[in-house]
């Protein structure tokens, strides 16, 4: 039907959304009950082996399922990114099942091995997971990250920017804006002037243990204006607002607008007749709601005081499509968690399953045959070939790529390090970036940087003094511009190739995951570097992990490390982080000594965090300045490097002992080297680049039946022979050795937390000096010849 406005005009673009209304509330019928279906087979249906409950979140489904049919259905064109809330995992596959993305076999193995996932997940569901979910929080934050990835990519035109730029969109749990990383991101938002952002909250009013506070709501809209979003609040469907419209409406709207979060929820639970008491007890004297009780049944009411928006296809609709500018929008709509569901409203709902007689009769009422529960269409009002044009038609239906795959940009094949009798590893690694910046190569393009305010102090300075910051707006140097002296060159631009972060470890990750997706989501490589100080990796590690479950690439270089910043106290004295380095899936991790081994490791880590199957990769670097050796590096040593160890000094066959060192404590494991050498002849001195691989690979090689590459290293030795390893970090990060050979091994490192002190203070008190070393080797040696007794 076509609706004249006043002066004859037609209005088709309404009339285009109410011909589809019907359409997209089938729809979101149809994928209430997949999802809701889904779960129930998996839970009930499929034998189970385990005794485990497989789980899914059929209210949290139900909660979002207009607001996620009308933006994947509808409103979504190709070139918009989702981070879709973790618990509507089921909903989102039932959208992605009707428009033909996903299939059935895995919708039947939800929660099974090779299923469609429990939460959405870029690398396991693939390419209709934009970004991945499962800690709440984290998906919302990198959507912000994401829109400034793509205004950094679009304002260098290293995308095409003649077409719209894509909607970074997350739907988020109202529970979870009480996750602080939001937060962060949002002040972060800010200074950068972000754009094209949208945040839908799917605002239920519960969480998982309860329902969520009044009080917290009353603000969140006046706080997303301080920092410059609008916020579009979608509260009441249209049957609410032609019942507040009617006489004494104004007084149900009131009594709705001052009911508490949880008599409203307990209410939705209870239905017609929980509503029918209170509104009687509260408002029977006014007429006008005594002639609406009267008029709804106990469903009808039930019905009207549970439409809220967000489950108003129509009211949904006219908000998301009336923002079309490129202002940060948040959309909080109310909703009810399981909504249409038998224990909608109900606060322990999130982990609750339907049993089979809810099943049954909610299966009798979406009109779902025996035998077609999996069908696209059964049970629906539409006929199906009305639908499969509409699906046909829908945006996000075109078959563009959602996922780029772009060349890896070459690699120069050396890095020179820097010359340098003492160098620590940081100055070293801020020399290489710095002469990095001078190239004029395609690969210091495509190089980004970014630190949480410690891009000076972690050595990136020459590289942003070249390379500049990058800002929205071009920004001078005020400093540089009012003539005072500083090393700094602080200038920014749309040119610029450094992203200055304020001090949260956990901005710089999500930053790093969107930077790090830069290739697959935009189509143009980025090759992102972070640094940060070794012990605040603690602070951002859910979203470091995060980022790298959904493959981002990017390296990290942390420092300054251990005990080693001496001086600088207790606090800031990394010491499990090579544990993290090691036991972190999809990241590989360095500790090099020396400034020419760690720019073997930079050139080899472009390349693998460029490669198909490759990680990304953490350095822990250090302030320490320590002598360097004199050696050219051959292409066997670059692969020892690379590898994990070689011998610095090569051991005798049949040596009776060696010391194994991994990062700063070089110089103290060569002091005791030279020192044991005059009474034990022919000892081995092993440097330990990177525990992490040289671990992994034993435990490859294990699995393949071939010796390890740590193994072969200690062949060299006498079996049983004594191994010294030494670590400025825990001892467990090089004590594993001993279970790769069979050497009687004594570990040396950190399992206390730091002091201030100078170095040789503080090695000795914690026991990874040279004379703690040749201590160590000593009992070692004798535990060889007089093994410990257990008697
Ligand atoms: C970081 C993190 N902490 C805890 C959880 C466990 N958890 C899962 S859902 C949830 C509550 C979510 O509530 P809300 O965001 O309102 O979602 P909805 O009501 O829509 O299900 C919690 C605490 C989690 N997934 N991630
Ligand atoms: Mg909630």
């Amino acid at each position: 039907m076509l609706r004249a406005l006043p002066g004859g005009r037609i209005d088709e673009a309404e009339d285009a959304a109410a011909d589809k209304l019907p359409l997209l509330m089938a729809l979101e019928k149809k994928a209430l009950w997949l999802s809701t279906w889904m779960i129930h087979q998996a839970n009930h249906l499929r034998p189970s082996r385990d005794g485990l409950k497989v789980g899914g979140h059929q209210a949290s489904s139900a909660s979002v399922a207009t607001l996620m049919t009308a933006l994947y259905l509808d409103v979504m064109r190709p070139q918009d990114r989702v981070a879709v809330k973790p618990h509507a995992a089921p909903l989102f596959h039932a959208l992605q099942y009707l428009l033909g993305n996903q299939s059935r076999d895995k919708l039947e193995r939800f929660r099974a091995l090779g299923g469609a996932q429990a939460y959405p997940s870029r690398s396991k569901d693939g390419d209709i997971v934009d970004f991945s979910t499962g800690s709440v929080g984290l998906g919302v934050g990198v959507t912000l990250f994401a829109a400034l990835v793509q205004d950094y990519l679009r304002l260098k035109r290293l995308v095409p920017s003649d077409t719209p730029p894509g909607r970074m969109i997350a739907l988020a749990g109202d529970a979870e804006l009480d996750e602080g990383n939001i937060f962060e991101a949002l002040l972060e938002g800010w200074k950068h002037d972000v754009r094209n952002l949208w945040w839908v909250v799917d605002y239920n009013r519960q969480s998982l243990d309860a329902v969520v506070s009044d009080r917290l709501f009353g603000r969140i809209d006046a706080l997303f204006e301080v920092f410059g979003w609008r916020v579009v609040t979608l509260k009441y469907g249209r049957l609410l607002q032609a019942a507040f419209a009617r006489p004494d409406g104004e007084q149900l709207r009131e009594w709705i607008d001052a009911c508490p979060n949880s008599l409203y929820s307990a209410l939705v639970y209870k239905g017609g007749e929980g509503w029918r008491e209170h509104l009687r007890r509260d408002l029977n004297r006014y007429p006008g709601i005594r002639a609406i009780l009267d008029e709804h049944d106990d469903e009808a009411l039930a019905r009207l005081m549970t439409n809220l928006a967000g489950h108003d296809m129509g009211s949904v609709l006219d908000a998301f499509h009336a923002v079309a500018d490129d202002q940060p929008t948040c959309f909080i709509a109310y909703t009810i968690k399981g909504y249409g569901l038998p224990f909608a409203g109900h606060k322990d709902n999130h982990a609750g399953l339907m049993n089979p007689q809810q099943m049954a009769s909610f299966q009798q009422s979406m009109a779902v045959p025996a035998g077609a529960e999996w069908d696209r269409f059964a049970g629906l009002h539409v006929p199906p070939e009305e639908l499969e044009a509409f699906l046909a038609e829908v945006p996000l239906a075109a078959k563009s790529a959602r996922r780029h795959r772009p060349p890896p940009l070459p690699v120069p094949a050396e890095i020179v390090a820097p010359r340098g009798r003492h160098l620590s590893t940081q100055e070293a690694f801020g020399r290489i970036l710095g002469s990095l910046a001078t190239a004029e190569n395609a690969l210091a393009g495509r190089v980004v940087t970014t630190s949480p305010d410690v891009t000076v102090s972690t050595n990136l300075g020459a590289w942003v003094n070249r390379r500049g910051i990058f800002d929205r707006a071009e920004r001078a140097d005020t400093f540089r511009e009012e003539k005072v002296v500083s090393a700094q060159r602080w200038g920014m631009s749309p040119q610029g190739q450094h992203i200055e972060l304020g001090i949260a470890e956990s901005n710089l990750f999500l930053l790093l995951a969107a930077l790090g997706l830069a290739g697959p989501m935009f189509g143009a490589r980025l090759l992102p570097i972070g640094t940060l100080y070794d012990p605040f990796i603690k602070r951002g590690l859910d979203a470091l992990n995060y980022a790298l479950y959904q493959d981002a690439r990017f390296i990290v270089v942390a420092t300054p490390s251990g005990i080693t910043l001496a001086p600088e106290g207790g606090a800031h004295q990394s010491v499990l982080e090579p544990l993290i380095g090691i036991a972190q899936p999809g990241l590989a991790s360095f500790e090099p000594a020396y400034a020419d081994e760690l720019a073997v490791l930079l050139r080899w880590a472009l390349e693998e965090i460029q490669r198909e199957e490759g990680e990304s990769v953490y350095f822990r670097l250090s302030t320490r300045p320590i002598e360097q050796p004199e050696r050219a590096i051959d292409a066997a040593l670059a692969e020892a490097i690379v590898g994990g160890a070689y011998w610095l000094r090569e051991p005798a066959p049949g040596a009776e002992l060696a010391i194994a060192y991994c990062g700063a404590v070089a110089p103290e494991a060569l002091a005791a080297f030279d020192a044991l050498g005059e009474d034990v002849p022919g000892l081995g001195l092993l440097a330990v680049t990177s525990p992490d691989r040289l671990h992994a690979e034993w435990r490859a090689a294990l699995e393949r039946g071939e010796p390890s590459r740590a193994e072969r290293l200690l062949w060299a030795l006498r079996p049983g022979a004594a191994l010294v390893t030494v670590c400025d970090s825990h001892p467990a990060t090089l004590s594993w050795l001993g279970s790769a050979t069979p050497v009687t091994l004594m570990p040396l490192g950190v399992d206390h937390f730091g002091q201030s002190g100078d170095i040789p203070d503080l090695y000795r008190v914690y026991g990874i000096g040279s004379d703690a070393i040749i201590d160590a080797a000593a009992r070692a040696l004798l535990r060889t010849v007089m093994p410990a007794s257990g008697a």
